[in-house]
């Protein structure tokens, strides 16, 4: 079978082929088209959706989305926790509200339609079922279909298992911590946990650590009025405290019995556990290809800034790509990842050593260094001024 290679661009807007239409590829998408890009998302999944649990974002993300004009349509749907708590052995060891850094809590599915419809709203043409399979530092992508198309800039933002990083073999090495996760979405059940504790504020953002008589942690995060993210972190060799798809219920109230209520929705949903990782490449660019998200730099979520670096780097290089020539992105993406990639390389150091470490349970954690991700503004023109 004979396919021909599709090249756009060739008018007066420069073209963009962007993989995967999660948060970094939706951002990226957004970010060129209003700068005068035309912009095409394939996306393997047949529908466009996001299909995740919850979601902390913080003044970094929070200032993309401002200049995006989504502030307003944000705000309605997710919410402003008074405070991050954490709790040891249900004893309170910080309250943290963050002073001077804005965060809210949503839930995926929500921010995931935000950005698709605002997507689509900029002109982005979004191909669902479309999978990539291989890129070329040209400007190619090779589909599943056995086409190919071309664009003056291709970004993979495919994910953790990158088809693009992979087929333009970026080595990379990745560390596993000994802990993972399992997140749901389940109703706030509010009346129902104040009747066990009514003391509590279940408004707050709690994540109840449990080291003895053994390691079982829930960070409990209110994303709306209706809505509670809970994610049950557990070790990998805890046959019990990971078992999935549906999780042990007896154990887990057992050591978390104030949270009985949304501890039994949670076990009527079918949960996958994901072990924390983070990945390092060698490279995050090849010639006009560059590689954003956790195709580039997944990490450990402890700081939860995983989608907080994917959505800055995808705003960063749709602005460095649009500041340059068109025979110029290929320097100018390397010039992308030494300027930008620093604060992602840290930011995945401190969240390593958090998750490896289960520091965290000390809580306290937002504070100095750890907040250099959370308070940078991608959309500053000025950020480098200092440098
Ligand atoms: P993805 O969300 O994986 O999107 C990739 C997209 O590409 C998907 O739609 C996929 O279907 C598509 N795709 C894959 N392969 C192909 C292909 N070959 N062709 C076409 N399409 C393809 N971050 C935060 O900022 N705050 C948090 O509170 C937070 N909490 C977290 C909690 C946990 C437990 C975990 C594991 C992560 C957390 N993160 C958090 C991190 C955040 O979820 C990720 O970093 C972020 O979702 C990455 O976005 P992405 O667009 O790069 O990748
Ligand atoms: C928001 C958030 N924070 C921390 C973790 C973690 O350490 O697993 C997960 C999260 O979703």
């Amino acid at each position: 079978m004979e396919h021909q290679t599709e090249v756009r661009g060739q008018g007066s807007a420069r073209h963009a082929e962007i993989a995967g239409a999660g948060f970094a590829g939706l951002t990226a998408a957004i970010a060129l088209a209003r700068r005068g890009w035309s912009v095409r998302v394939h996306e393997k999944g047949l529908e466009l959706r996001e299909q995740g649990a919850g979601i902390v974002l913080w003044n970094n993300t929070l200032r993309i989305l401002d200049a995006f004009g989504l502030t307003e349509e944000i705000e309605r749907g997710s919410m402003r926790p008074p405070f991050y708590e954490t709790r040891m052995q249900n004893r309170i060891v910080s309250d943290e509200d963050v002073p001077g850094i804005p965060w809210r809590t949503m839930t995926r599915p929500f921010l995931h339609s935000v950005l698709s419809s605002a997507a689509i709203r900029e002109g982005v043409e979004i191909v669902t079922g479309s999978e990539v399979v291989e890129a070329r530092d040209a400007g190619t992508l090779r589909l599943a279909n056995g086409s190919e198309v071309s664009g003056d800039l291709v970004i993979g933002a495919d994910g953790v298992g990158s088809a693009v990083r992979d087929s333009l073999d970026i080595r990379y090495e990745r560390h596993q911590a000994r802990d993972g996760i399992t997140r749901f979405l389940v109703p706030r059940c509010k009346e129902e946990l104040q009747a066990i504790e009514p003391d509590t504020e279940w408004d707050n953002v709690i994540d109840f650590w449990n080291l003895e008589p053994r390691v079982l942690r829930v960070l409990y995060t209110p994303a709306n009025d209706r809505e509670l993210y809970i994610a049950l972190m557990a070790p990998a060799d805890d046959a019990e405290g990971s078992a999935v798809p549906t999780i042990n219920l007896d154990v887990w109230t057992s050591i978390h019995p104030q949270l009985t209520p949304v501890l039994k929705k949670a076990a009527g949903i079918e949960g996958k556990y994901f072990r924390y990782q983070t990945n390092r490449l060698e490279q995050w660019t090849r010639g006009r290809v560059a590689l954003v998200g956790d195709a580039a730099h997944a990490m450990a979520p402890a700081l939860a800034q995983g989608g907080g670096c994917a959505m800055m780097n995808a705003y960063t290089v749709a602005e460095a790509a649009s500041a340059a020539s068109t025979g110029d992105i290929p320097d100018a993406l390397v010039e992308w990842e030494r300027i930008e990639r620093p604060y992602t390389d840290r930011c995945q150091t401190r969240s390593q050593r958090y998750a490896d470490t289960r520091g965290m349970s000390k809580g306290g954690q937002f504070v100095g260094e750890n907040n250099e991700t959370a308070l940078y503004d991608p959309t500053d023109p000025r950020r480098h001024d200092d440098v």
